[in-house]
């Protein structure tokens, strides 16, 4: 399907004066700092812009949301009418590969006009206008691009927001989809003074000692097949309350697995609801993991995609494995 250009994306959002920007559920940092990029980048070109989040997640980006005052963003709630919502007629749509992935929001946004801006090759293109590039490594690559049709200034909450974005979905250009042009957008926002130490040092953290205990737990069942291309890690949503952690807490453990030296895809069986489980494939240099995702009802991207399937938990993994064995 065609794309829109990223000129006519800017000469639209020059002509009109008010948005809603919003990126997937279960947000990561790409996602996160696309939509403040996107607040930031409106804000000095003097438009209203309102950020939709699905749930509170201020005190984790603090990094970017110092930037922002409280009616900056909304964040969802159950129960609570978005008709305050009504005076926004355009919505920007980020790191959103289809309308499911906007959760409770989705109904809402499907009356408004949409600009759909992503990198997932499987995007539904459900935008009124659309730019998807599956050749990028982030969605902040993307909008970094879009900076010169709209001569934005790279101000350092701007350059921050970018960063954060490219970093994140590349693992801090470590992971295979960084191409020279990531090391040269982070090396441009170095020179303008973003501090991309501090970015990582945000990345590669932990948020709790209760996540560490998650991840023992976590480690503690990790499996490898028998030909050491596949390793898996599990955590039943016993252990997780056991733990008492957070659900939104539980990210990326897939990294893990997909890490151990030789192994060509590294998964993640999540049950955060009982009976339904979170799954997480990574892949290091040849399997297209998006395609056992599909199998799935999931999607995303050759080298890391996603699933939820329902399910006792114990045979989902095998009917996930069986899968991944056939293919790898
Ligand atoms: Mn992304």
């Amino acid at each position: 399907m065609k794309n829109n250009s990223l000129s006519e994306i800017a000469n639209y959002i020059k002509d009109n004066d008010d948005y809603l920007i919003i990126g997937h559920i279960d947000p990561d940092g790409d996602a996160v700092g696309s939509i403040m990029a996107y607040k930031f980048l409106l804000n000095s070109l003097n438009k209203s812009a309102k950020i939709l989040l699905h749930s509170d997640i201020s005190s984790n980006y603090e990094m970017l949301f110092k930037y922002l005052k409280n009616h900056d963003y909304y964040v969802y709630k159950a129960n609570s009418s978005l008709n305050k919502l009504d005076s926004f007629s355009n919505v920007i749509v980020l790191d959103t590969a289809n309308l499911e992935r906007l959760g409770h929001y989705k109904k809402y946004i499907t009356k408004k006009y949409i600009i759909n801006i992503d990198h997932h090759q499987d995007n539904s293109r459900f935008g009124n206008l659309n730019y998807v590039n599956a050749e990028s490594s982030a969605v902040g690559m993307i909008i970094y691009k879009q900076l010169k049709f709209l001569n934005v200034d790279i101000k350092k909450e701007l350059g921050t927001a970018i960063a954060l974005a490219v970093l994140a979905d590349t693992g801090s250009l470590q992971y295979p989809n960084s191409d020279p042009d990531s090391f040269r957008l982070i090396a441009d926002l170095k020179e303008a003074g973003v501090d991309i130490v501090e970015i990582n040092r945000f990345l590669k953290s932990y948020p709790s000692v209760d996540y560490l205990k998650m991840l023992a737990e976590a480690f503690h069942n990790i499996k490898v097949d028998e030909k050491d291309r596949i390793a898996w890690l599990v955590l039943s949503n016993q252990e997780i309350k056991n733990i008492k952690i957070n659900i939104e807490e539980i990210n990326n453990l897939v990294n893990y697995p997909r890490d151990i030296r030789g192994i060509e895809v590294g998964i993640s069986f999540i049950e955060k609801e009982q009976d339904l489980i979170d799954i997480s494939f990574r892949s290091h240099s040849y399997l297209d993991v998006s395609e056992i995702a599909h199998k799935f009802g999931g999607g995303g991207h050759p080298r890391a995609a996603g699933t939820k399937v329902k399910g006792s938990l114990n045979q989902v993994i095998k009917k996930v494995l069986d899968e991944v064995k056939k293919n790898v």
